[in-house]
């Protein structure tokens, strides 16, 4: 499973601290850790402080760059914020994100093939917003779906998110996510990629890493391919890598948890 590294985003203090202090080190160290800890790509995101949102991403770009080969998810709701930092990546890209509406998939699937990335897209648009259940995020994900054929990006490349919210503020939704990501696999052959915001599914609660493990592996069982999480959270990265054995993706032996690490 593709595990993208959650924690260089501006929302939490220490980053917007790091951001504004232009303290590189800061940013290189906490990519390191995770990667070290079995991220296989990092996701930066400036964070909803951040007063200069494009040199604040080429900065962040810069930072990880520096610290890591490994592909950078480039977490912005602004199109023309991913636009104008494309040129400067020299890791692979992963763009994080498109959402279901013209005006994003347009410009952001293009660009995508162009750059040979993958692409995040939300199943969800600006008119309607997160859809209420598994039925119209199945609609959408279509439509995404037609798109990226339409402009020949391979389905290797696209990976839909059904968007994962808070189980305490909305508890009906977590199984509509979980639906839609075994329907998504219906779309195409060969099928669509799907990813989650994994944290999202905790936020708020006292019980944070447990709802996240338990949610991973339910939706590992629904056929996952990716999640955006915290890869230091070492019971759920064995919850998922377990996971990813019952479901027959790697191979058992003993020490099967150190020899997936060793990968
Ligand atoms: N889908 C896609 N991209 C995403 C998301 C998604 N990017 C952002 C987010 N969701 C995934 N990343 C995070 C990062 C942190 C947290 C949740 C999701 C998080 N942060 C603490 C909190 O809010 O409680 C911050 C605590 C602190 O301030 O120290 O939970 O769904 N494609």
């Amino acid at each position: 499973m593709l595990v993208i590294g959650e924690l260089i985003n501006g929302m939490y203090k220490q980053i917007q601290d790091a951001i504004t202090k232009k303290d590189k080190k800061v940013i290189r160290d906490i990519a390191k850790n995770q990667i070290a800890n079995g991220a296989d790509a990092i996701d930066v995101n400036v964070g909803p402080g951040s007063l200069n949102q494009l040199d604040d991403m080429k900065w962040l770009i810069e930072a990880v760059g520096e610290a890591t080969d490994k592909p950078i998810s480039i977490d912005s709701p602004k199109p023309s914020i991913i636009e104008q930092v494309l040129p400067l990546v020299k890791n692979k890209i992963i763009i994080n994100s498109t959402d279901a509406g013209d005006e994003k998939l347009d410009v952001l699937i293009p660009l995508a093939k162009k750059y040979n990335a993958c692409i995040i897209a939300l199943t969800m648009d600006k008119k309607q917003g997160v859809p209420r259940d598994r039925y119209v995020r199945s609609e959408l994900a279509a439509k995404i779906v037609s798109k990226a054929l339409e402009v020949g990006l391979s389905m290797e490349n696209l990976y839909l998110d059904p968007i994962v919210l808070p189980v305490n503020v909305v508890q009906p939704q977590a199984i509509e996510v979980l639906e839609a990501i075994k329907e998504f696999k219906l779309l195409s052959s060969p099928p669509p990629k799907t990813i989650v915001g994994l944290s999202n599914v905790s936020q708020g609660t006292k019980t944070r890493s447990l709802i996240n493990r338990t949610f991973a592996v339910m939706a590992i069982s629904m056929g996952l391919d990716g999640a955006i999480l915290d890869p230091l959270d070492r019971d759920l990265m064995d919850a998922i890598i377990t996971a990813e054995l019952v479901m027959n993706k790697n191979i058992y032996c003993e020490s099967y948890l150190s020899a997936y690490r060793k990968k």
